[in-house]
């Protein structure tokens, strides 16, 4: 947490104190681009609220049946959790009524969601609840989302095209961890900010401005249980870390694992396995959102051979290898994954 006092004389014209409300926060950040007309605003409360009604859920999941699976399959062939279910149908519903949104891409469906608003300028893309085999046990759970201005003309039906514009076309990215406490951290493209919610006033405020990365860290993060099916130079990576004696943490709830790495300095690694032979985690609402805040704080988010950023989408629910964090550990990695130097091209969108 940054508690350094705020001196407003010196401070990022867009810099405001720890304590901000997350709407005044939105409403400052919308001042300061003169063409904002207010709908992505809206869109980001919209997301907020969703997340305060998850979070109410989540925290309670155990007094009103809620945990446990539902006895289905998602798309992604996991088995689906009640919560998952929850989750899934709130934020539609948030979105949707919200009107901003003119179609959603969601772990949960197979198909693109068409909201109905076909005026509305956005597309999202999103991973309701991660990590919920988590849910049972108490362990933190996410949202990841992921923002894009549409494609195709205002007022027509949304097409894929507007899902497959590529990582650095998103207008905004977030997650929102539900953990010890709640927490939504986003990024118009800019600076990332962190908002820990206070249930007890029912908003989200200010207590994580400007987040930046260290550039090294001591912490990795994998399943030590795929070692054996990982290739040589990843085996080799963590043979490094553990002579250094990093710390292994492994929560299995990937916006956890990122959250801290993001705030402490460490790698996240989910390199191929059989299983998984093109990458567990998914592109457009996992690892497109985080490697676009990752990379605004200063980290580095690839693949085995590019920028997660720069990675060309053919497929809404498609797969792909993540190494993410700190920058000094994720390079030394991939001068041992790809000797040949990864492509990067940062951008930013504004909003
Ligand atoms: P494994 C959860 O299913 C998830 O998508 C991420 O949140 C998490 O980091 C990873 O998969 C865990 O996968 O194969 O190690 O259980």
């Amino acid at each position: 947490m940054n508690t350094a006092p705020f001196d407003p004389t010196h401070a990022h014209p867009l810099a405001l104190p720890v304590g901000t409300t997350l709407d005044r926060y939105i409403m400052h950040r919308q001042h300061a681009f003169a063409f904002a007309t207010g709908e992505l605003s809206q869109l980001l409360r919209d997301i907020a609220l969703a997340g305060k009604i998850v979070h109410r859920e989540v925290n309670r999941a155990g007094l009103i049946d809620l945990t446990g699976g539902m006895g289905q399959q998602n798309v992604q062939g996991e088995n689906q959790q009640k919560l998952d279910v929850i989750a899934d149908i709130r934020f539609r519903r948030a979105l949707t009524n919200g009107g901003e949104v003119c179609a959603l891409i969601s772990e949960e469906e197979e198909e693109m969601i068409l909201t109905g608003n076909n005026k509305g300028k956005y597309v999202v893309a999103i991973d309701p609840l991660d990590g919920s085999s988590n849910i049972d046990v108490n362990v933190s759970i996410g949202t990841i989302f992921s923002i894009y201005r549409r494609v195709s003309p205002i007022g027509s039906e949304p097409t894929i095209a507007d899902f497959l514009q590529g990582g650095h076309e998103q207008v905004a990215a977030g997650y929102i961890l539900y953990g010890s406490s709640t927490m939504l951290v986003y990024t118009t493209g800019h600076s990332v900010n962190g908002f820990t919610y206070d249930a007890s006033l029912g908003e989200f405020i200010l207590s994580h401005p400007d987040i930046k990365t260290p550039q090294d860290g001591a912490t990795y993060s994998c399943n030590d249980g795929n070692v054996d099916s990982y290739g040589i130079a990843v085996k080799t990576y963590l043979t490094l870390c553990r002579k250094r004696q990093f710390s292994a943490r492994y929560i299995g709830s990937l916006v956890a694992d990122f959250h801290r790495n993001l705030l402490k300095g460490g790698i996240y690694l989910y390199p191929p396995t059989p299983a998984n032979p093109n990458g567990k985690l998914r592109l457009l609402y996992e690892c497109y959102p985080l490697a676009f805040i990752a990379e605004r704080a200063g980290c580095r988010a690839v693949n085995d051979t590019e920028s997660i950023l720069n990675i060309q989408p053919t497929d809404v629910h498609q797969r792909t290898t993540l190494y993410i964090g700190a920058p000094v550990m994720v390079d030394e990695l991939m001068s041992l994954v790809n000797p040949k130097p990864v492509s990067k091209q940062a951008s930013t969108a504004a909003i």
